[in-house]
């Protein structure tokens, strides 16, 4: 959320909700190069201060913005983008909570600091949790929430007067509330004979480690200064012609024209429009179909958009090309459609996480992992428990594989969690998820929760709204958030489209008792259906599993328990399936940190690949099952979706 709207929220909010109206100011293309747009990424080494003084606030008293950080203290070499947590060797620095101070002097292009007619960006791909941006000391912006990308127009500044370097600074504070998302509570210790003064703890109800930091690119990037703001696009079929509905959102003139071309992979115009909204019509058009179910998934069409405009300057354009796919999205009472076709998520929950760069991005890890994923004859995942970077979107338009887009609404469990503070930055959190990624094939369906209190009384009026707004604001995907409550008690699951549900039989009760999934998981899939007529998925279900562990008969935390309890579900999801349920997606895909506990050993450990990303012997029985279902169903026909 961009610190501002919040006043205009409280009054104009509760109105808006329901009539498809956003309050978020400018769109969030994901930052190209074109003919008419340079970038700039200020990715490497940062330097780094954490704010050690005992209420955290000495930078801001000292004001270390106003001047270079090493002028205020000893700072640190600090990678970007990573986590600050685990690069370190100072178990202080692991788990310091509060305020971390980033800095980074670049030299700008001279046209970028003398063309007036450029618009130069500050953009910030991820940073954990609130964030405040400074630019030569001058504050230009402030944003809460880890994981969904922000950005300043920052040409005023940098266009100013002569400048030999520009100074960018970012304060970052990980402390959670009540209200934020995720939501986390600081406990004061404040008994003397245990704790030292002002003692304090970070407590969160989510089981991943609360990894802080610039986690995705900081970067610049330039547009005229009439440029193109925002692109929307949704697609449809009629008969074998697709149908692709645009609208492109114009800053900075009312005098303008825009031409449109959809061009397919090899480069061939389809179709042509002008105006900034219409409809492009492709004869016998390649539709996008997830991995393995056509011989030709993932069919990308591009989509060039090219903006004329007269200025005071003279004529200006600005090209900005997407990649746009062509597929529906469709839920009846017991199927997922794609394209019309049943679908069935054979798939995992993943996380952001690896080691040393903790949440960090890597592109070498993010390509292991899609390598993997298509080793694996996986066709989905959710984006458990925040949204991915956007290079993962892209990557899963490329190859096919669906994305559950799944909010950071992990561990709201508090009653004060589902207050109208919580709801309306719930709400807000939507509005940016919705406007990064609505333009891709891959997502088809918003999660909005993992595992929320959803039997407390609030939750009701919570999830109606949040579900409804959600709605208004994409109409074209379905919506769920995935419950762990009881189906008599949950009050939010009247609202969702798809039930997913959250299920650890013989792992967190009647433990070593696998004999009793099968009961127990047939009784929950029933007792779901009777009660909601809709499709269901196995959102989690799996076993810790330390790698090279092995006790047969199984015993828990072995490689064999943990391949015995997947194919206890597994009978019991070849039933279901068959009727209605659409989708199973192992818990976890690979294993991942914690927080310290007794029942963690060194971060939960219920991934089928190590955090190193080896296979266990679960992740062979899943590639056997995920391939052996793909080949159930393949289409076979090119091209037009048709068996
Ligand atoms: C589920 C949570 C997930 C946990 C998992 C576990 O949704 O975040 O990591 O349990 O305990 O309830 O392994």
């Amino acid at each position: 959320m961009l610190r501002g709207s919040a006043g205009a929220w409280a009054v104009l909010g509760p109105l808006l909700w329901g009539c498809g109206l956003s309050l978020l100011q400018g769109g969030m293309l994901y930052p190209r190069e074109s003919r008419s747009r340079e970038r700039k990424e200020l990715d490497g080494l940062w330097s780094f201060r954490a704010d050690f003084s005992d209420n955290r606030r000495q930078g801001f008293e000292q004001q270390w913005y106003r001047a270079p950080l090493r002028e205020s203290g000893p700072t640190l070499d600090m990678p970007v983008p990573s986590s600050f947590n685990d690069v370190g060797q100072d178990g202080q620095l692991r788990s310091f909570v509060g305020w971390v101070w980033y800095e980074r002097e670049i030299t700008l292009p001279q046209r970028w600091t003398e063309d007036l007619g450029t618009r130069v960006v500050l953009r910030i791909g991820s940073a954990h949790y609130y964030a405040i941006v400074w630019v030569n000391g001058v504050h230009v912006l402030e944003h809460e929430g880890g994981h969904l990308p922000f950005e300043a127009d920052i040409s005023k500044l940098v266009q100013s007067g002569p400048l030999s370097s520009c100074r960018i600074t970012i304060a970052i504070n990980n402390t959670l509330s009540p209200h934020t998302l995720p939501p986390g509570t600081i406990l004061y210790k404040t008994d003397p004979s245990m704790y030292p003064k002002g003692y304090f703890v970070q407590n969160t109800k989510f089981d991943f480690f609360n990894y802080a930091g610039l986690h995705r690119s900081v970067l610049l990037y330039t547009t005229p200064t009439t440029y193109i703001d925002d692109i929307t696009v949704t697609t449809d079929m009629d008969q074998d012609i697709g149908l692709v509905n645009y609208q492109i959102i114009v800053q900075g003139s009312d005098h303008f024209q825009v031409d449109v071309s959809l061009l397919d992979e090899e480069g061939k115009v389809m179709a042509k429009g002008a105006g900034a909204e219409g409809q492009l019509q492709v004869p016998s058009a390649h539709l996008w179909w997830p991995y393995l179910m056509h011989e030709h998934p993932a069919y990308l069409y591009s989509l060039e958009v090219k903006l004329t405009a007269q200025t005071a300057v003279g004529p200006v354009s600005d090209f900005y090309t997407l990649p746009v796919g062509i597929r529906t999205v469709a839920v009846t009472k017991s199927q997922f459609l794609i394209n019309g076709k049943p679908f069935y998520f054979r798939g995992v929950n993943k996380h952001e996480d690896a080691d040393i760069r903790g949440k960090g991005f890597d592109w070498p890890l993010l390509v292991k992992d899609f390598n993997l994923l298509r080793w694996l004859g996986a066709n989905a995942f959710r984006t458990s428990h925040y949204p991915y970077s956007e290079e993962v979107l892209q990557l899963c338009d490329r190859y096919g594989i669906v994305v559950i887009d799944e909010s950071p609404g992990v561990g709201i469990v508090l009653v004060e969690s589902f207050s109208n503070v919580s709801l309306q930055h719930h709400l807000e959190v939507m509005e940016e998820m919705i406007r990064r990624d609505k333009n891709h094939p891959a997502v088809v369906m918003w999660s909005l929760a993992n595992e929320p209190a959803s039997f407390l009384k609030p939750a009701g009026y919570y999830f109606k709204t949040l579900i409804a707004h959600t709605k208004a604001l994409d109409p074209s995907r379905p919506v769920t958030f995935v419950t762990n409550t009881n189906y008599e008690a949950d009050l939010g699951a009247p609202y969702v489209d798809i039930i997913c549900v959250n299920s650890y039989y013989s792992w967190y009760h009647d433990y070593g008792h696998m004999e009793v999934i099968q009961l127990q998981l047939a009784t929950q899939f029933e007792n779901w259906y009777k009660a909601y007529q809709k499709p269901m998925i196995q959102s989690e279900y799996g076993a810790d599993a330390i790698e090279g562990f092995h006790e047969d008969p199984p015993l828990m935390f072995s490689e064999e328990y943990q391949k015995g309890l997947l194919q206890q579900y597994h009978v019991v999801l070849d039933q279901k399936r068959k009727e209605y349920v659409v989708g199973e997606l192992i818990w976890n895909f690979a294993d991942f940190m914690t927080n310290q506990s007794p029942v963690r050993m060194i971060g939960n450990r219920k991934g089928i690949f190590t955090r190193q990303r080896q296979p266990k012997s679960a992740a062979f029985l899943l590639r056997e099952r995920y391939w052996k279902l793909a080949n159930e169903t393949r289409i076979y026909r090119y091209g037009r979706g048709q068996t």
